[in-house]
């Protein structure tokens, strides 16, 4: 009788009698070793090895042991880089596709131990080891299963005998590991042990992973394992460093049907941006990109490193939408990263941790439409400033949409918003929004399609308001939410923005107001009494433009970049319509499917000393180039061919490829031809040229 009168004036009152029961968990979860990892955040992923002495991207396996001979190498300037951009841990390429290791292998002589570092005492593994130990960092390494040196490769045996064996010795070595980093680069031509031949592998069946797998188990149990299909870690489908704006942890990997392959070929890939809703498997991403063009260093490509701002834009694409980003630096042939790269990994970290440092939401008052059972103690809104991501404000189960208004009490400025899931119960919310209580009314200023372990929102504008409002727009289920947080990045000067039309005109601009614009045209760094940028000049042969843009105080912005070829004003495409291909517009492309030419009238002799290829940019392979020779003429009619070789992970990594000559060669015509391509017939471009100085 008093039973039954309390449970009525309490529905009367508003509230919730039913005892709520714990929240089920939705879907797939991840494991305690995905959970470690997904709290990585942010780790870099170091390329040194033979292609940084040859000067490549994919060393062939024939390079000698030799020519590996770093004067400085320095494991701790390199983590400790890392460690100042905010990140939490490396991945050591221990062996890249040419088969040469980094360490002192028992399974081949292709290894340190016959190089002169160190006497062949070396052994750059054990130094990132007590590096990262030093600095607390967290240790991966990636030993590439396809191998281009060993002439076991292809066989059974190669397996069992050579890469199982150095993944052993490096578990056994060189732990604790985090992740154990398995590319998806298989199969082709190589030096095989001297026979120099193109092997094919089945990819699915070939390494027997389940068994690899059993080995990284058993010997690191920590490390989360990452492949293009997993298992702990997926490939996120590019090397551009950025997740889908839609992105789900959980993922149902297919390989393409046989015959249904759409032309561009990258089924699976597409797939790993965005991930599966209700996928089979907890299979998070993994956005890798590298700090500078190309994974190794070159020195070409000194001053074209991303800038701060660059991975600022990076971190909120990756990190931001819930998954890792996975940075690659490049140590020169000393051994070290470079002074320009330490500084941008620096700026990158300090931008960061002043964004984060003050949640402009903790203290806030919390009204939540629902609280699950009522249960302040268990589900209330004070977990979401406690800065655990497992901790959580839940609602009841038929509550599938609640909102949650945060009152900040006094007016506050933020554009950036964070909001994570406790993914211990899976990946819930479908949809939110969020509100500012602008000029007496609710205002909506963002939408996500998707939350998971991380979503940052990064506004382009401030905000400055007392009150912001959440709301939950679509769940298949009761929400389980860690945190939520406002933050305010600090104010930036805009870089200028520097472009060449089709006349060689060169203009600079920012895009936002600044007191002035200076710049160089001979490689030195801009400072306040460079040239000012006033109006359009002429550049008609190659060079490199750097600009900053100056507040009203001369404080600087960061340093804008350029590098040009010659001028294409005056070239003619012979042959037929190619035009796209020296329009000097990357968004454009030629795609000829009946010829593999592409053939320029320079206008005049010139004495050339490299040549550019653009692939295509808009994610198609077909007529992508990745064997090539290149020839030249001084009549359109006799060719000398002066180049061929290889576009090493164009496929992954599409970027301008240049192509230094052995030596400078006087020519007006010159001829790409495509020997192999990535996919389709012909040979397809965004942009082909030359360099002269
Ligand atoms: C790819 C490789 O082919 C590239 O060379 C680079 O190592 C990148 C991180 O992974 O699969």
């Amino acid at each position: 009788m008093r039973k039954s009168f309390i449970a009525i004036a309490l529905v009367a009152a508003g509230l919730n009698v039913s005892a709520q029961s714990a929240l089920k968990p939705y879907g797939v979860l991840p494991s305690q070793r995905q959970l470690n990892w997904q709290e990585t955040d942010m780790y870099c992923i170091v390329h040194f090895s033979m292609a940084t002495y040859t000067d490549k991207e994919w060393g062939y396996g024939d390079e000698e042991p030799g020519i590996f001979n770093p004067q400085s190498f320095s494991a701790m300037q390199i983590v400790g880089a890392a460690k100042a951009g905010g990140f939490k841990g490396i991945v050591v390429v221990a062996k890249h596709h040419d088969g040469f290791c980094l360490w002192p292998t028992k399974t081949t002589d292709h290894n340190i131990s016959k190089s002169p570092y160190k006497n062949g005492k070396g052994d750059i593994l054990k130094e990132y080891q007590l590096a990262c130990q030093k600095l607390g960092m967290k240790m991966a390494v990636y030993c590439s299963p396809w191998d281009r040196n060993n002439a076991l490769y292809g066989k059974p045996e190669y397996v069992t005998k050579v890469y199982r064996e150095q993944l052993k010795e490096l578990y056994s070595n060189y732990g604790p590991l985090f992740m154990s980093w398995h590319d998806g680069a298989n199969g082709g031509d190589g030096y095989y042990g001297g026979t120099r031949e193109a092997r094919k592998i089945d990819r699915s069946t070939y390494y027997g992973w389940d068994t690899t797998w059993g080995i990284t188990r058993k010997m690191q149990p920590g490390a989360s394992i990452f492949g293009d299909v997993g298992p702990d870690v997926r490939w996120v489908g590019n090397e551009e460093g950025h997740a889908g704006e839609t992105y789900w942890a959980t993922y149902t990997p297919h390989a393409p049907e046989e015959g249904k392959v759409p032309a561009n070929g990258f089924v699976k890939d597409y797939e790993g941006t965005e991930g599966t809703r209700k996928g089979k498997f907890w299979m998070p991403a993994e956005c890798d990109v590298p700090l500078r063009r190309g994974w190794f260093y070159h020195q070409s490509q000194d001053g074209q490193s991303k800038s701060a701002y660059n991975l600022v834009d990076l971190y909120y694409k990756s990190v931001g939408r819930g998954a890792c980003l996975d940075l690659g630096l490049s140590p020169d042939k000393d051994g070290v990263i470079t002074g320009e790269d330490v500084n941008i990994l620096k700026q990158f970290g300090g931008i960061l941790k002043q964004t984060f440092a003050v949640n402009l939401a903790k203290g806030a008052y919390f009204k939540a439409s629902n609280i699950r059972g009522n249960n302040s103690a268990k589900y209330g809104t004070a977990f979401l400033t406690d800065y655990s991501r497992y901790t959580y404000w839940a609602t009841n189960d038929k509550v599938t949409k609640p909102t949650l208004e945060v009152d900040l009490h006094s007016a506050k400025t933020f554009n950036v918003i964070r909001m994570r899931e406790n993914i211990k119960l899976g990946q819930r919310i479908e949809g939110a929004a969020f509100d500012a209580w602008i000029d007496g009314a609710w205002k909506e200023i963002a939408t996500v399609p998707s939350v998971g372990a991380n979503r940052l929102v990064r506004l382009p504008y401030n905000i400055t308001t007392s009150k912001v409002r959440l709301r939950i727009t679509k769940s298949p289920v009761a929400v389980a939410i860690s945190d939520f947080g406002l933050f305010k990045e600090p104010v930036h000067l805009v870089a200028p923005i520097i472009l060449r039309n089709k006349l060689g005109e060169v203009s600079i601009t920012t895009e936002a107001p600044v007191g002035s614009i200076r710049y160089t045209t001979d490689g030195t760094q801009p400072t306040a009494s460079s040239p000012a940028f006033i109006k359009p000049f002429m550049l008609a042969d190659d060079g490199e433009i750097k600009a900053i843009s100056l507040d009203g105080n001369n404080k600087p912005s960061e340093v804008s970049t350029q590098a040009f070829g010659l001028s294409k004003s005056k070239w003619q495409v012979i042959g037929d319509d190619a035009k796209k291909a020296i329009d000097d517009d990357a968004n454009t492309f030629v795609a000829k499917l009946t010829s593999s030419e592409l053939v320029v009238d320079l206008g005049a002799d010139y004495t050339i000393k490299a040549f550019t290829y653009l692939p295509r940019q808009d994610k198609q392979t077909d007529g992508m180039v990745s064997g090539y020779s290149w020839a030249v003429s001084n009549d359109g009619a006799t060719w000398q061919t002066v180049a061929d070789g290889e576009f090493s992970n164009i496929k992954s990594n599409p970027i301008e490829q240049l192509v230094p000559l052995k030596a400078a060669v006087k020519a007006r015509y010159f001829k790409l031809t495509a020997l192999k391509l990535i996919s389709g017939t012909g040979i397809s471009a965004a942009e082909i040229g030359v360099q002269v100085k």
